[in-house]
């Protein structure tokens, strides 16, 4: 009996069944998000061959230097999404501004926030990088533009949350807050296919991710987890296996599929931590929930921090729940290491 080939397109449709009021707009919004991934992994895999590696003359709204294959997905994100009549107004990492749908297009009632490329600092060196997304209903009234109003939505309001891996394959992974499913491309026909169902993370990991590079400026909470999972002791599974690819989208869907905690806390040199809220921890952390794990900025559920602004950073502490508990311990002072 051979087994049923699901493609996201079926999954999606069947899913939307559990909802009523679904349009189907919701549908062709993630059928779009699709056709860019398959774009953006195309070239990810060609950026050796062709002129499209190494960097721009650019610098983004984040002072960091764009990146070639950077600049193509942000702008095959925009491309793919501007004109399909489901959205009212987009985010972009690398746009220091919302992004307006253009007049010539219809207004849809969904907004998005996106990363076009996390991780791209590694894209030379052929390690793995991703795209992440961030779906909201809009709150402004329907018929105008959207506003930015709409882009800084708490992210338990979000409706969807996914993010596109490009490494040894492609995989899409996304959640609409009925579970966690991963869907690996299959290049011969460019379908993404059904290959984890239901994605559960581990209660309690055995790695930890986390840049130790920046030991010295952390809190001292952060410090003592950090000696404390180093430490031998067997009777309690330490010391823990480090492992940091310097990729969250990576890191994260390692230690989805095997358990394990990623980390970047905030320093004296970011005091804000590094990640951006809306468009990497928000969908990352709703995505980690629906699959049984935590995500925190160390004192408080990402989900329920209200942004301020739209390139807002925070801390983030995420994966299997147990872990994530243990730092906030740490951090609050509850839980000590001892020698
Ligand atoms: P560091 C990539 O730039 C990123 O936003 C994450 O994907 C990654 O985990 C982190 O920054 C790497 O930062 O300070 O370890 O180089």
């Amino acid at each position: 009996m051979s087994k049923k080939i699901i493609t996201l397109t079926r999954h999606i449709i069947e899913e939307q069944r559990n909802y009523p009021t679904a349009t189907g707009k919701f549908t062709d919004l993630m059928n779009d998000i699709a056709f860019a991934a398959k774009l953006i992994s195309y070239h990810t895999n060609k950026a050796g061959l062709v002129d499209i590696l190494g960097e721009t003359e650019n610098v983004n709204v984040q002072g960091e230097i764009v990146k070639k294959l950077d600049q193509f997905a942000n702008e095959n994100m925009i491309k793919a999404l501007d004109h399909g009549g489901h959205l009212c107004v987009m985010a972009s990492e690398e746009e220091e501004r919302v992004i307006p749908i253009p007049e010539k297009y219809p207004l849809g009632k969904y907004v998005i926030l996106f990363d076009p490329l996390d991780g791209s600092s590694n894209i030379d060196a052929n390690v793995s990088v991703g795209t992440i997304f961030s779906i909201y209903s809009r709150i402004s009234p329907e018929g105008r533009p959207g506003t930015l109003q709409d882009c800084l939505q708490p992210g338990f309001k979000q409706v969807c949350a996914g993010y596109v891996i490009y490494g040894s394959s492609t995989m899409l992974v996304y959640t609409t807050g009925n579970g966690v499913y991963g869907f690996t491309l299959d290049p011969s026909y460019g379908e993404f296919l059904l290959s984890h169902p239901r994605m559960r993370i581990p209660k309690k990991g055995n790695i930890y991710s986390v840049n130790e590079s920046h030991f010295d400026f952390w809190e001292q909470g952060i410090k003592n987890y950090i000696v404390y999972v180093k430490q031998n002791d067997p009777a309690t599974s330490r010391p823990m296996n480090s492992r940091y690819i310097g990729s969250m989208v990576s890191d994260v869907h390692r230690n989805l599929l095997y358990g394990g905690v990623y980390l970047y806390p905030a320093s004296t040199r970011s005091p804000e931590g590094k990640l951006r809220l809306g468009y990497e921890a928000n969908p990352m952390a709703f995505i980690v929930e629906q699959a049984g794990g935590k995500a925190s900025n160390g004192q408080q559920r990402i989900l329920d921090v209200t942004p301020h602004e739209l390139h807002q950073r925070t801390p983030l502490f995420i994966g299997s729940e147990e872990d994530v508990t243990m730092i906030e311990e740490f951090i609050s002072g509850q839980r000590t290491f001892s020698r």
